[in-house]
């Protein structure tokens, strides 16, 4: 469970640095905003193929699975008003994680230990037995939190409608007298291990320090808590939605949890609160010890590898047995303001369900949108081998710009116009705001620019930017916003992340953007580096969008290959 802090708009915006990297995350509810039902629901921003249910607030995704040949995703909802409150567990299926069946709330508080709230938690599919789903629950006023397990009614139902909250052994988690009770949730998919036992983690904080609790069981409703925590960090707050797996040394792959083995290792996942973003590293875990070690090529805190260097958080993985993939969801909320988000009836949307694999080089991740979007392509352009030299941009014509997918090779002869890297450079995203696509440099920035207004009054630049560091090259990809639109009052990042390519031997760099509307979903490098950025362009809406490439840098540079398709609205009923 993902709360929400810093909610309340700000219109000085250096406060938001205050609230992203205080001390103390603060919760923020809005008891005058949370019951306010929609009266009409503005379609201007709405998206026409990422996921969000027909109206009111969603945010964190929930006990994602594949079950007897359909998709479930879960998600916390405020079935009254667009600010988060009330929270149940809505419900959607799909064949293909595309198109989407909006269904009754799967959990709502019905007991005594989830009536002040059924928050985040996973679902685990027990060979032979069906799906178990493992939650949340807040059991006062104070926020109390235990863990409760919930079974689905009927498990030839194909949907899954209904669950129940069985009253023998829940809650199967409480916190014990060393813990504290209210930052003690998110229970994560459970895996079997040869020794009998089911496994899973929860999300806490000892003082400041971020914890991943780990519990035991035979059965699965009788938990014992490990004598350790499987992985725990200094000064890195509360830790929320952990995730923990196993990813193939070999090949793209998805493992099921319970995977074991040589070529193996494993990712550990966690949603910070006090920052608001996600961190994980590539570590190796020690079975017989129950301990998760990091790689020593993974920083493991604030400075560690994003699954995303936009907005992205409290986001989930499940495996896929019918494509032998593992699939990473995510919440995306606004960046408007909460009176915006009452007026427009609705808040939050889901990423694009992503393939999550190992790197060859085996320090980070790649991510890649599932094949399955690709069915929404539908007209298709295309630019080959075009120069851009400095100062020029060329529009990307005969699509719909702002509901779109796009993919481009961008490359060039020379490394030599690179910029010298500053080493106080450490976080992208202070640089991205240093280096915006307004500045010109030697090699970039070039790249897209996504929901563009006819005379660029409004755009959002996704770029490259590379930089001369002593003994290598730096590459940045930037998604800024500041220039997304004329309305003042929005939260505007330059969200950025540098990407970890060899270009001496390969001069190109690959970008892919899912433009919907008021989202652009971005995969560098392959989807070694991807940023989310939320925008709501006032000029640049429906058919008065644009598509540009662009360079602002000395070197030309070379679009060797650009596709562009119109995407067509995924179905929702
Ligand atoms: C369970 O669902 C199946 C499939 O929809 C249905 O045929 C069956 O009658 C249901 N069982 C009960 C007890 O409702
Ligand atoms: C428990 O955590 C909450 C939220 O961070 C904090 O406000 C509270 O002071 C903590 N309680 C104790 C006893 O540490
Ligand atoms: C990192 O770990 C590897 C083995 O996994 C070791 O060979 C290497 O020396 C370590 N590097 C540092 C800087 O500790
Ligand atoms: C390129 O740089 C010029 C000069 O700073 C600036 O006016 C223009 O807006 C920049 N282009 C983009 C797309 O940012
Ligand atoms: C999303 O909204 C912005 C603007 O209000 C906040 O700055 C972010 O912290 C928030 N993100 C999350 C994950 O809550």
């Amino acid at each position: 469970m993902a709360l929400p802090i810093c909610l309340t708009y700000i219109a000085i915006f250096s406060l938001f640095v205050i609230c992203n990297n205080g001390v103390e995350a603060f919760h923020e509810i809005y008891p005058d905003l949370q019951s306010i039902s929609a009266s009409s629901v503005s379609k201007l921003h709405r998206t026409g193929y990422h996921f969000q249910p027909r109206r009111n607030w969603i945010n964190d995704p929930n006990g994602p699975m594949y079950y007897n040949g359909v998709y479930h995703l879960f998600y916390q909802y405020n079935p009254k008003g667009a600010v988060w409150g009330n929270i149940v567990w809505g419900h959607a299926v799909s064949k293909d994680l595309i198109n989407w069946k909006e269904l009754e709330p799967a959990l709502y508080p019905s007991k005594p230990f989830d009536k002040y709230g059924c928050w985040s938690g996973s679902a685990t599919v027990l060979p032979g037995k069906g799906p178990i789903i493992l939650y949340t629950g807040v059991i006062d006023k104070q926020s109390t939190e235990v863990q409760l397990y919930a079974i689905p009614e009927n498990k030839s139902d194909p949907f899954l409608t209904k669950w129940i909250k069985p009253d023998a052994f829940n809650p199967i988690v409480v916190a014990d007298h060393t813990m504290n009770a209210s930052v003690f949730r998110d229970p994560t998919t459970a895996w079997w291990s040869k020794d009998g036992h089911w496994r899973m983690l929860i999300g806490g904080k000892r003082n400041n320090r971020g914890m991943a609790y780990l519990y035991r069981s035979k059965d699965f409703v009788k938990w014992i808590q490990a004598k350790h925590p499987i992985h725990s960090a200094p000064s890195t707050g509360m830790w929320e939605c952990p995730d923990f797996y196993p990813v193939s040394l070999k090949g793209t792959n998805g493992l099921d949890l319970s995977m074991v083995g040589n070529n193996v290792k494993h990712v550990l996942k966690n949603s910070f609160d006090v920052t608001r973003f996600e961190y994980y590293t590539v570590g190796t875990y020690l079975k017989n010890k129950d301990k998760y070690i990091p790689d020593n090529t993974s920083e493991d805190g604030w400075g560690g590898l994003r699954y995303d260097y936009g907005n992205f958080y409290a986001s989930k993985s499940f495996f896929d047995p019918s494509k032998n993939r593992r699939i990473l969801w995510a919440w995306a909320n606004e960046s408007d303001s909460k009176e915006d988000d009452v007026k427009k009836g609705w808040a939050g949307i889901q990423s694009i369900p992503r393939t999550v694999w190992l790197d060859s080089g085996g320090r980070q991740l790649v991510q890649w949108p599932v094949q399955e979007l690709n069915s929404l392509r539908e007209k298709q352009v295309k630019i080959s081998n075009q120069k851009l030299t400095k100062g020029h941009h060329i529009e990307v014509k005969g699509i719909t710009a702002a509901q779109a997918d796009v993919e481009v090779t961008f490359s060039f002869s020379s490394l030599n116009k690179a910029e010298p890297f500053d080493s106080r450079w450490v976080n992208p995203q202070d640089l991205c705001a240093l280096k915006g696509s307004k500045v010109q440099g030697g090699l970039g920035p070039f790249g897209l620019l996504a929901l563009a207004s006819e005379k660029l009054e409004e755009f959002t630049p996704i770029f490259f930017r590379i930089f001369k560091a002593p003994h290598k090259h730096v590459v940045l990809m930037c998604s800024d916003a500041r220039s997304s639109s004329l309305k003042r009052e929005l939260y505007k990042p330059s969200f950025a992340g540098f990407v970890d390519v060899d270009l001496a031997n390969n001069k190109k760099l690959s970008l892919r953007c899912l433009i919907d509307h008021s989202v652009v979903e971005s995969f560098g490098a392959g989807g070694k580096t991807n940023i989310l950025s939320r925008v709501y362009p006032t000029l640049a809406v429906k058919k008065k969008a644009h598509l540009f490439v662009f360079n602002n840098g000395t070197e030309r540079i070379t679009v060797e290959n650009l596709k562009a398709w119109s995407m067509k609205s995924a179905r929702r009923t």
